[in-house]
């Protein structure tokens, strides 16, 4: 039988390393995925919701570095991919969606499920391809998988199945994938770094994702230079374990001393970040200099004196063979004292927690990081769930911390998870959820997890709202208006689907409760807890107009006979409990 277009399709993608496709068949689609089945190399994961797939594509992909492949029909099922690539793209995950599309003839007909691709996926695909003709074939999915491997992000194929099912005009399913090269600043460029480093009397480092593969030189950088090091949320997970100036986050999920350091530093390194709050970012009181290999983020956020073009790890390993060392610890001394003393102030709910009833999420969330491995996955979704990740789960080498950090998606944690499951197969993968999320996308894929009997750790903070959005309106100066909600027990949910349920509801509960949810094999568990909705978090910095909004909201709420939940609130944020 002669090659068909998907079978030359699946073949590149298999030799380019991709190991799974998730997706939801049908339609216009049948003719791709029956190239699928033919080839036998590339596992497919029939999800029953494709944003589940391609959240879950997102986490196996960013972490492997591999390129992972989803899929949808025509129209809707082209659609329910979009949220996920973006989150691919802006997370640079190596996502190639293969979309399917309308018959040739049907083309530009309004036919029923057509869509065009390029219109469509223009926001989130680096590179859109439509293969109406099977000479185009090799060349769109070579580029396809380049640029989503090279440029780390989404591309789509998009293929209508009369197409897919055609004749291959070239045989051919060979790719070369290069190595990307090493990027790093002019030796004029360094050396006018390492002037600006001599003349600071004190040095402060903020580094973002991009220092992924770096964390060693930048930690060495910073005791060199007796520079406390802050970190985005994507950058943490890279810098703050075994750093001994690791001083926090700065923002609105902010803790420890990195707003004073940035801001107090003669010079702020700003490393592979595109920390996109601006206003927590300093001014033209502090020089600032920035690295990182994507020109495009110099600049963006904040002016800079310098902006210099490179990987982090070139660039600060160039930095490190010439830069004088700093001997006045005395700025780097008290800012890891500033950090300290906020982790005591983090501590007093998790040190409270046993004795507090409803379960407080900062109790909760740091005996996780306590029972889990240290080698764990932990996933947040968008909503507190990330509060309490950045704050109480601890890093480790080993461990990763993951979630729509910068798309800022709801309802990625249980898929995040499950894709990293099936890319780590054994390894602990945790979900935090909220329970808007987990009602979003979560439960009908539990339905998928189930059947591969994947472990998978869903811990649902039960708090019966959209909680980050009430607290969200406060900080706005608003009542809180359409945020609550009523959940069913979860735990039971999940029993009759075919997972193992957990309910907790009493603080003397939490740690059996996650131990036993933890220590599970062989199949899914979701553990309901049952956590204060009133629960706040002061970020280390609050910006005057956030106090000046909770203020008014408050009020607002007094006003409008909301006492009890103003009462409530108070009493559960300062330390009365
Ligand atoms: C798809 C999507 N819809 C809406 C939002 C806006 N949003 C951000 S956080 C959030 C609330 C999340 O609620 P939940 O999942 O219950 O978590 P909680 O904050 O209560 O812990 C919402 C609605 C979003 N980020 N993404």
């Amino acid at each position: 039988m002669s090659k068909k277009v998907a079978d030359v399709l699946w073949e590149m993608l298999a030799n380019a390393g991709v190991k799974r496709c998730y997706g939801i068949v049908g339609d216009a689609l049948n003719p791709v995925i029956d190239g699928l089945r033919r080839n036998g190399k590339i596992e497919f994961i029939h999800v029953r919701h494709e944003e589940y797939g391609v959240f879950a594509a997102v986490a196996e992909a960013y972490f492997t570095g591999n390129p992972v492949a989803v899929c949808g029909t025509a129209g809707p099922g082209v659609v329910h991919l979009f949220n996920g690539l973006m989150d691919a793209r802006k997370e640079g995950a190596p996502v190639i969606a293969i979309a399917g599309d309308v018959e040739t003839s049907l083309i530009d007909t309004e036919a029923l499920e057509e869509l065009s691709p390029y219109k469509f996926f223009e926001a989130a695909s680096l590179y859109t391809g439509r293969l109406v003709n099977p000479e185009q074939a090799r060349s769109i999915i070579n580029t396809a998988i380049l640029t989503a491997v090279l440029e780390k992000g989404p591309t789509v194929i998009s293929i209508p199945g009369d197409v897919a099912s055609a004749d291959a005009a070239d045989q051919s399913s060979e790719i070369t994938i290069p190595n990307p090269p090493l990027l790093r600043p002019s030796d004029a460029d360094l050396n006018q770094l390492l002037q600006m480093i001599d003349d600071a009397k004190t040095v402060a480092i903020f580094g973002g994702d991009g220092c992924r593969d770096a964390r060693d030189e930048v930690v060495q950088l910073a005791d060199r230079l007796k520079a406390p090091v802050g970190y985005s949320f994507r950058g943490k997970q890279w810098l703050e374990h075994d750093n001994p100036n690791a001083v926090g986050m700065t923002g609105l999920l902010g803790y420890g001393g990195a707003y004073g350091a940035i801001h107090k530093a003669e010079l702020l390194l700003l490393l592979g970040t595109d920390f996109p709050f601006s206003e927590f970012l300093p001014g033209h009181s502090v020089k600032k200099v920035q690295i990182d290999k994507d020109p495009k983020h110099i600049g963006r956020r904040t002016a800079v004196d310098l902006g210099l073009v490179g990987d982090i790890k070139a660039t600060v390993s160039a930095l490190l063979g010439s830069v004088r060392d700093k001997t006045d610890d005395s700025f780097l001394n008290k800012q890891v004292a500033d950090t300290k003393s906020f982790h005591d102030l983090l501590q007093h709910y998790v040190d409270k927690g046993p004795e507090i009833k409803p379960i407080r999420p900062e109790f909760l969330a740091a005996t996780l990081s306590d029972l889990a491995s240290d080698d764990a996955m932990f996933f947040a979704d968008t909503g507190t769930a990330c509060i309490w990740l950045a704050r109480h789960i601890k890093g480790g080498r080993n461990r990763r911390l993951f979630g729509s950090f910068s798309w800022a998606s709801m309802a990625n944690a249980a898929p995040n998870a499950f894709g990293a499951q099936l890319a780590y197969p054994g390894r602990q993968t945790i979900a935090l959820c909220g329970d808007g999320g987990f009602t979003m996308l979560a439960l009908g894929d539990l339905l998928t997890q189930v059947e591969r009997k994947t472990p998978v750790v869903q811990v649902i903070l039960n708090n019966g709202s959209l909680d980050f959005v009430n607290i969200e309106q406060q900080e706005a100066g608003i009542i809180p208006f359409g945020v609550e909600f009523k959940n069913p027990d979860f735990a039971k949910v999940a029993e009759a689907m075919g997972a193992k349920g957990i309910r907790i509801e009493n603080p003397a509960d939490v740690r059996d409760g996650l131990a036993e949810a933890l220590a599970h094999k062989g199949g899914p568990v979701v553990v309901d807890a049952v956590v204060d909705p009133f629960a706040l978090s002061l970020p280390s910095h609050v910006p005057f107009h956030t106090a000046k909004g909770f203020t008014l909201s408050m009020a607002k709420q007094v006003w409008s006979g909301k006492m009890d939940d103003v009462i409530k609130t108070i009493k559960r944020n300062v330390k009365l409990v």
